[in-house]
C-alpha cells in the first residue's frame, strides 16, 4: 500500500512504521491519521509481524503534536470530531496484540506524546523533548493525554506537565517513568531493533498473554488482574510454542518458537 504521511517497512517480523511529514515535524493531521488507521489494521492482521516500532522521519521530531494549522480552522464540533479519530486511531494502536515499542527521536509533543504514551514502552534519544502544550494553545490534551499519563506518571506529575505545559528532556521523562531507556540519537534504532529482536524471538502466544495481562492492571482490580492473568498463563499451554520452551529448557538447548496459535 502506498502512503504520503507515513511509511511502512517490514523485516524479519518487525514492522517499522515512521511518521512522515517532516516539514510539518511530522504533526499529525487528518490525513496521516487516516493512513496510520489502514496500515494498524494491516499490521494487526498479519501473522508474520511480530513486533511494532514507530519513530519519526528527520533527526528533529518523533511527533510535534496536532497539525496546529488544520486545528485552527476547527469549530467544537470539527474538534470533537477530530479528538474521537485520535483516540479511535490511538486506541487502535493501544489494543494491537504485538508489542509495540515507541523509538522517541526528537520532539513528541501534545498528539507526539499521547501517541508514545500508547505504546508498550519508549525508548528515546537524548535530544528528545517530551511534554503536553494544549494548555499554551488554550485547550487541553484531546488523544488520550489526560488519561494516559495520569495512570502512568500519577496525577500530581502529570497536572504539573499539563496545566505548565512544559518540556521534558529524555532525562526527566526517564525519571517519571514515561521513559524505559535514553541513547545517543545514533544507537536509538539499533538499541530499539535489538530489543525488538529479542521480542520478536519469543513465543507468539505468550507475548500476546502477557500484554493482555499487564494491560488489564491498568483498568482492573487486583482480584479481576489476577483472574485475568491464571486464564492467559491458561492460554499459553494451550500452545506449541510453550510445549516447546518447557522442551528446549530440559534438553539444555534455544527454543525455536513458531508462533502458531494453535495446538
Ligand atoms: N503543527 C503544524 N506545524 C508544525 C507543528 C504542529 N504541531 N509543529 C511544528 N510545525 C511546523 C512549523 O510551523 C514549521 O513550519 P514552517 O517551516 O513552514 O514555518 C516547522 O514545523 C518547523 O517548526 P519550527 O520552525 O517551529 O521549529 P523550532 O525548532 O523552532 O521549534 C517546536 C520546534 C518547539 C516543536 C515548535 O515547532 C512547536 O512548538 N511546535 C508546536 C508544538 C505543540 O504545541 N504541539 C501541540 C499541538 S496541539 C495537540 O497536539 C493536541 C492533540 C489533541 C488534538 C485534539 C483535536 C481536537
Amino acid at each position: 500500500m502506498n502512503y504520503e504521511n507515513i511509511i511502512l517497512d517490514v523485516n524479519d517480523g518487525i514492522a517499522l512504521l515512521t511518521f512522515n511529514r517532516p516539514k510539518a515535524l511530522n504533526a499529525l493531521n487528518d490525513a496521516l491519521l487516516t493512513e496510520l488507521s489502514q496500515a494498524l489494521d494491516i499490521i494487526g492482521s498479519r501473522e508474520d509481524i511480530r513486533v511494532l516500532v514507530l519513530t519519526g522521519s528527520g533527526d528533529k521530531a518523533f511527533i510535534a503534536g496536532a497539525d496546529i494549522s488544520e486545528l485552527a480552522t476547527f469549530n467544537a464540533l470539527q474538534g470533537r470530531i477530530f479528538a474521537k479519530k485520535g483516540h479511535d486511531v490511538i486506541g487502535k494502536l493501544q489494543a494491537l496484540s504485538i508489542p509495540v515499542i515507541g523509538a522517541v527521536n526528537g520532539f513528541a509533543l501534545g498528539g507526539g506524546s499521547e501517541m508514545a504514551l500508547a505504546c508498550d514502552f519508549i525508548y528515546a534519544s537524548e535530544n528528545a523533548k517530551f511534554g503536553l502544550p494544549e494548555i499554551t494553545l488554550g485547550i487541553i490534551p484531546g488523544f488520550g493525554g489526560t488519561q494516559r499519563l495520569t495512570k502512568l506518571v500519577g496525577k500530581n506529575i502529570a497536572k504539573e506537565m499539563i496545566f505548565t505545559g512544559k518540556m521534558l528532556s529524555a532525562a526527566e521523562a526517564q525519571a517519571i517513568g514515561m521513559v524505559n531507556k535514553v541513547t545517543t540519537p545514533e544507537a536509538l534504532m539499533d538499541d530499539v531493533m535489538k530489543t525488538a529482536k529479542s521480542i520478536a524471538a519469543k513465543g507468539r502466544v505468550s507475548l500476546r498473554a502477557a500484554k493482555y495481562a499487564v494491560n488489564a492492571a491498568q483498568d482492573v482490580d487486583i482480584t479481576t488482574g489476577c483472574a485475568i492473568e491464571i486464564e492467559a498463563f491458561a492460554l499459553c499451554l494451550a500452545s506449541e510454542d510453550s510445549k516447546e520452551g518447557t522442551k528446549a529448557f530440559l534438553e539444555k538447548r534455544k527454543a525455536e518458537f513458531n508462533g502458531t496459535y494453535t495446538r
